[in-house]
């Protein structure tokens, strides 16, 4: 192979790799050996498919060379590591990001073109690994990006689904899922580790030994293989690890004497049980089969990764292993609650296996993790039956007991003192277990006058007693027993036993950080304020950021190439404070020329994708107006389009003349996939198609208004859309969005925003300034009063909110009614019904803000000004700030040179 990478041992003797990095001739014969020798593919021809992973496996040489050295250097120095555990990492292609951050695009596009290819071609041809739904796994890839750019020792730890985040088709109907098998022609990116494999076990028993320690005997058990993704850094050596776990049956557990007598299936049964755990994505947990899969994901990833970390720290620290050392050697961070069984499970192996004492394991655990919340929407904070988890993980459970009681006592000795009714409020808040009895010790503290709990119950069971009776009916002439005997014999229903992932991660980790400056105050304010009160140091804010690499640098050449001249260097993309520079040009003549033939050429491609994707033409003229993120009600795509529905009303109703003097013409793009099973979510996608097909065939409407539904919206979709942008919209029901990163993304390829203050838009428009962001809507702190006014019936709708749902009723988009779909903007109360997201209320802000849109965008200047001061502002928004900021508040853990 004559790929040109230096080795381990030459690193050593501070060779100059850039020197050694390989050139165009080495890279052409790298890739024709790499044509020659793949197995996958006939010999001969080198069609596209081919060329791309022949291109794949010759980067792939080069960044393993770093690779290994970058580990030999971390092992030798022996330096403290962070660790990200995330269920999902959305990657996306990575070719292209690859042969960028090694400065080898050029010589890359020029060999390909000698070899008859075009390298954006051989490009596409790369699967997207879709190994996350959205943003949180989007976040921790730029996190790895940033990681590496920065040499940070920092890796990351997930699994490796066979299946990732299924491929949305638009039919008829509306949205469909298709499985996604991204690994169809396996990955060239991968290493294969089988060198790198733990025992997993779930179920069995918790047994004492004579000495009165306890252990774990698992009753099923999965082996874990590592698979390792090299993770290269921009202008740097430096390339980290991505490890993803997948499981198998242990060697021995092919049943062969099952085989031998013909029972096929049943020999096969272990095999497929384990290797069934890294099947798919997030399973659906609404049936008990997908809550155990899940459950069983989330603690593979602990278990594999914990024992990976330990091993590690073993090996490094030679024959004197000093436990006391390692959170001085480790750093572990839970990307959201997923995560959380890291905290029992190091508990367990500290005290277990390595004989520690539960106060010495419980000081090194709290100092090793720390736990990021990416919501504050309650039925997204995670919670797991204590029965289903005393099954699979029973000396977990013990631990996770232990750690609740020894919570109960700090709460007890914090609000003891004060009334038992405000204890026990503390008590039921802030308890890692719901619903289950304080234990024996603590009984005597909450006095429970018994016969106010009798009354309770029985007028529970009036309040039920219709179900009660009809469920009872068919049972009649069996049972002889009156209905008051049956009350008395059969206790109303307890409340299920509930863990609850976030508080023991608030208990068990010793940092505790939100992701925008807005949603850290809900996160102190609100959702954990107890914990907040008793330990307010935990509490952090880490504002969310994006790689501006692979986000400006690779996705916009255009525009980027425009960035280095008008700043004098290619400095900014790491260096991002460079491009408030730009704000002294923003009235330039000759930058707004620049800026907007990049803004167009960009526009160009998406009209032959959207061409090419839906059928429909669009005029690159036209304000490309895009929403693109995961469909939910609070994202309110829905105030989107019913916006769009009354503007193209408004049309209709207008002459030619006024048609053209009051609306900027406009192309507005949807893109985003709906959970399988969120019905409002897909009616919502349904809609936006029916509006699309009346709208885009109107001969009256002709280019003033185009709305299209983007299929199948992904990483690599997302990298063309975004530069293409000129408006985007990123508003949700005020204190929602934990924060957002594509409203990052767009603000950096200067696309000016319409958003509520929420999330990260409060600082991106404090950023750009409050001139060139359009805002819109009520406040968070406004959200409860508007609710309840609402739900005391005193809301009264702004009439073109009515006018427009008249509209939609009426039928002329596609002859249905959309009952269900209005139905949840109606009524008073509830959630997901009475309007609970409060479209009504900020409709009427919303279009009026959206005129204004249309006034700015009719002077072209205003704009493409509004446009520069977005990029401009948008530095604070790179992950590389936010890395910095985890790297010296949380992990606090130091840059290593691979020179
Ligand atoms: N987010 Cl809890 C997800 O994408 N998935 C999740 O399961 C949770 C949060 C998002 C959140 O909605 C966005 O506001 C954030 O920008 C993003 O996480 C990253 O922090």
């Amino acid at each position: 192979v004559s790929v040109n990478h230096p080795t381990a041992v030459e690193e050593e003797s501070s060779t100059n790799w850039q020197a050694l990095a390989p050139d165009a001739s080495s890279i052409a014969s790298s890739i024709k050996y790499h044509a020659e020798f793949s197995p996958s593919f006939s010999p001969g021809q080198l069609d596209l498919p081919k060329a791309f992973l022949a291109t794949a496996q010759s980067v792939r040489d080069a960044l393993i060379s770093n690779w290994n050295a970058t580990y030999e250097r971390y092992e030798r120095l022996d330096v403290k590591q962070a660790y990200y555990l995330s269920m999902e990492f959305l990657q996306g292609r990575a070719l292209l990001n690859a042969i960028g951050n090694l400065e080898l695009t050029g010589a890359y596009a020029e060999v390909l073109t000698k070899l008859g290819h075009n390298l954006e071609n051989v490009a596409s041809q790369e699967p997207d690994a879709a190994l996350g739904n959205g943003g949180l796994g989007r976040l921790a890839s730029c996190f790895l990006d940033s990681m590496a750019t920065l040499d940070y020792p920092a890796w990351g730890y997930g699994l490796r689904y066979k299946y990732g985040l299924f491929k949305q088709l638009i039919t008829k109907d509306g949205q469909e899922e298709v499985a996604e098998n991204w690994l169809e022609m396996g990955s060239p990116w991968e290493i294969v580790r089988n060198d790198v494999s733990y025992p997993v076990k779930f179920y069995g028993k918790v047994v004492c030994d004579a000495d009165g320690k306890r252990h774990w005997i698992g009753g099923e058990d999965v082996t874990v293989v590592a698979h390792d993704v090299p993770i290269p850094g921009y202008k740097t050596k430096t390339t980290n690890n991505l490890r993803l776990w997948s499981t198998k049956a242990p060697a021995n557990d092919f049943d062969l004497s099952a085989f031998n007598a013909g029972e096929h299936m049943q020999a096969y049964e272990a095999l497929a049980n384990a290797e069934k755990i890294c099947y798919v994505l997030y399973p659906g947990d609404d049936s008990e089969e997908g809550k155990v899969l899940r459950l069983k994901q989330q603690y593979t990833l602990c278990s594999a990764s914990l024992q990976d970390i330990i091993v590690r720290f073993e090996r490094r620290s030679g024959s004197n292993i000093n436990w006391g050392q390692f959170a001085e050697k480790v750093a572990v961070q839970m990307n959201d609650t997923h995560p959380t069984l890291c905290i029992p499970e190091l508990m367990r192996i500290l005290m277990d296996l390595k004989g520690l004492s539960w106060n010495d394991a419980w000081t090194i655990t709290k100092r090793t993790v720390a736990y990021t919340n990416h919501t504050v929407l309650p039925e997204a904070l995670e919670k797991w039956s204590l029965d289903l988890m005393q099954k699979l993980l029973p000396r977990h459970v013990e631990i996770i007991e232990t750690i609740d009681e020894q919570l109960i006592n700090e709460i007890v000795s914090e609000y003891g003192k004060e009334d038992t009714e405000m204890l026990e409020k503390k008590l039921k808040e802030m308890r890692v277990l719901e619903n289950v009895d304080l234990p024996e010790q603590f009984a005597h503290l909450i006095v429970k006058p018994r016969e106010i709990d009798v009354a309770i119950s029985l007028q529970e069971l009036e309040e039920s007693s219709e179900e009660y009776e009809s469920a009872e009916e068919k049972d009649e002439s069996e049972d002889e027993s009156t209905e008051e005997e049956k009350v008395m014999a059969e206790p109303p229903p307890k409340p299920p036993k509930m863990v609850r992932m976030a508080n023991l991660c608030v208990v068990g980790g010793h940092a505790v950080n939100g992701v925008a400056e807005i949603h850290s105050e809900i996160v102190k304010d609100e959702v954990f304020n107890s914990f907040y009160k008793l330990w307010p140091k935990k509490f952090q804010n880490k504002t969310n950021g994006v790689t501006p690499r692979r986000w400006i640098r690779f996705c916009n050449p255009a525009l980027s190439k425009i960035i280095t001249e008008w700043t004098g260097s290619e400095d900014w993309v790491l260096n991002t404070e460079r491009l408030g520079e730009l704000r002294k040009f923003a009235d330039n003549k000759g930058l707004q020329n620049q800026w907007r033939s990049a803004k167009r050429e960009n526009k160009m491609k998406v009209v032959s994708f959207l061409k090419e994707k839906t059928g429909y033409t669009v005029s690159p003229d036209a304000m490309f107006d895009i929403q693109v993120k995961r469909i939910h009600e609070y994202k309110r795509q829905l105030l989107n389009i019913l916006g769009i529905v009354y503007r193209y009303k408004k049309m209709k109703e207008s002459s030619v003349e006024e048609r053209k003097n009051m609306y900027a013409p406009r192309v507005c793009i949807f893109g985003g996939k709906a959970f399988a099973t969120y019905v409002q979510a897909k009616r919502i996608v349904k809609f936006i198609t029916d509006v699309g097909i009346t709208v885009n065939h109107d001969p009256e409407i002709g280019d003033l208004l185009k709305v299209i539904f983007v299929p199948d919206y992904n990483v690599s979709v997302a990298e063309l859309l975004i530069p293409a942008s000129e408006l985007s919209q990123h508003i949700s029901t005020a204190g929602m969005e934990a924060s957002g990163t594509s409203n990052m993304k767009f603000a950096m390829n200067g696309c000016v925003q319409i958003g509520t203050l929420d999330g990260a838009n409060v600082e991106i428009r404090e950023e750009v300034g409050e001139d060139n962001f359009f805002l819109f809507g009520a406040r968070a702190d406004e959200i409860v009063g508007l609710r309840k006014e609402r739900a005391e019936g005193k809301f009264i709708a702004d009439p073109r909110f009515e006018e427009v749902k008249e509209f939609v009723r009426s039928g002329v988009l596609g002859g249905n009614n959309y009952d269900e779909l209005l139905g949840s903007l109606e009524g008073n109360e509830g959630y997901g019904r009475g309007d609970y997201f409060l479209v009504g209320k900020d409709f009427p802000s919303y279009i009026e803000c959206q005129e204004e849109v249309d006034k700015a965008y009719r002077d072209q200047q205003r704009w493409t000004r509004m446009s520069i001061m977005n990029t401009a502002g948008s530095y604070k928004f790179s992950s590389d700030r936010t890395i910095h900021e985890y790297a010296r508040d949380i992990w606090n853990i130091q840059p290593v040179r691979v020179e």
